[in-house]
């Protein structure tokens, strides 16, 4: 019985991404108005609880065949950030480049790649699915972000976790316009959310996020933070940024992007 949870998961997966078109779909004066902000948020509060009680914290994403693996993988977002503090630190083939682990935490760390890659390793081939409405198949290698959790060792205010990525998108708001992430810890712990640092048995590179980039695979796309520099541990982020825990959202995306 081991294909129930798979089915109820598909089931669960079509249900939201046929909510998500239809959210989609609103146009952006609807989007504007207070009391549909307000039914755009209980539908993703529903959606969220919804998944949490029917899927156990540790249900698995769909993992798949090598043969599966996309010939061509597409490129998103940022593809090579022109940010200085980037483009210096990928010249010496990111030897310079640390990741910070800070904010709520009992013991801050920063680790050098030598450092992750020192650290067990967990591959997994899994479908990235973009809010777009594209997928693509890949094989990711890197270090499970609850062994990072471990190291830092969590206060128990914390509640979420914040990546800050190298790269600026946009900077039509009034912030940076510097890409940003978040998650709940439970999501943060999840066996398949690692920090990536190969894809297709070899170096990940600029485009898909060189030299690390998150990988979260029961949510979509934009929640994987590529070119991340720091992950902060927070009991709240409503008062960063825009306050809605990521760029995209801080732009009316949803939180909770669980597919
Ligand atoms: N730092 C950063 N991370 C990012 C983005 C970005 O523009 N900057 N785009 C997001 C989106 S919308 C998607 S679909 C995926 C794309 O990953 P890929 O380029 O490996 O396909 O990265 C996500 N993470
Ligand atoms: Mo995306």
């Amino acid at each position: 019985m081991t294909s129930q949870p798979l089915d109820r998961r598909r089931v669960l997966a079509r249900g939201a991404a046929g909510l998500s078109a239809l959210l989609l779909a609103g146009c952006d004066r609807l989007s504007a108005a207070p009391w549909w902000r307000d039914v755009l948020e209980s539908a993703e509060k529903l959606t969220e609880r919804t998944q949490r009680a029917l899927l156990s914290s540790e249900a698995l994403a769909p993992e798949y065949a090598e043969t599966d693996i996309s010939p061509l993988f597409r490129a998103n977002g940022t593809t090579d950030p022109q940010d200085d503090a980037y483009r210096a630190l990928a010249a010496s083939d990111f030897q310079d480049w640390r990741l910070a682990f800070d904010g709520l935490v009992e013991n801050p760390q920063s680790f050098s790649l030598m450092d992750l890659r020192a650290m067990p390793a967990r591959t997994q081939i899994t479908r990235h699915d973009c809010v777009e409405g594209w997928s693509c198949i890949g094989k990711w290698t890197g270090v499970p972000l609850a062994a990072l959790m471990e190291l830092v060792r969590l206060k128990p205010e914390a509640r979420y976790l914040v990546f800050h990525c190298a790269d600026s998108l946009g900077v039509e708001l009034d912030d940076s316009g510097q890409y940003y992430e978040s998650l709940a810890l439970v999501d943060a712990r999840h066996p398949q959310t690692i920090l990536a640092y190969d894809m297709n048995g070899e170096i990940l590179s600029v485009p898909h996020g060189a030299p690390i980039r998150l990988r979260v695979e029961r949510q979509l796309g934009y929640k994987m933070a590529k070119y991340v520099m720091r992950v902060e541990a927070v009991a709240d982020f409503a008062s960063m940024r825009r306050g809605r825990g990521g760029y995209w959202e801080d732009r009316g995306y949803e939180w909770y992007a669980g597919i």
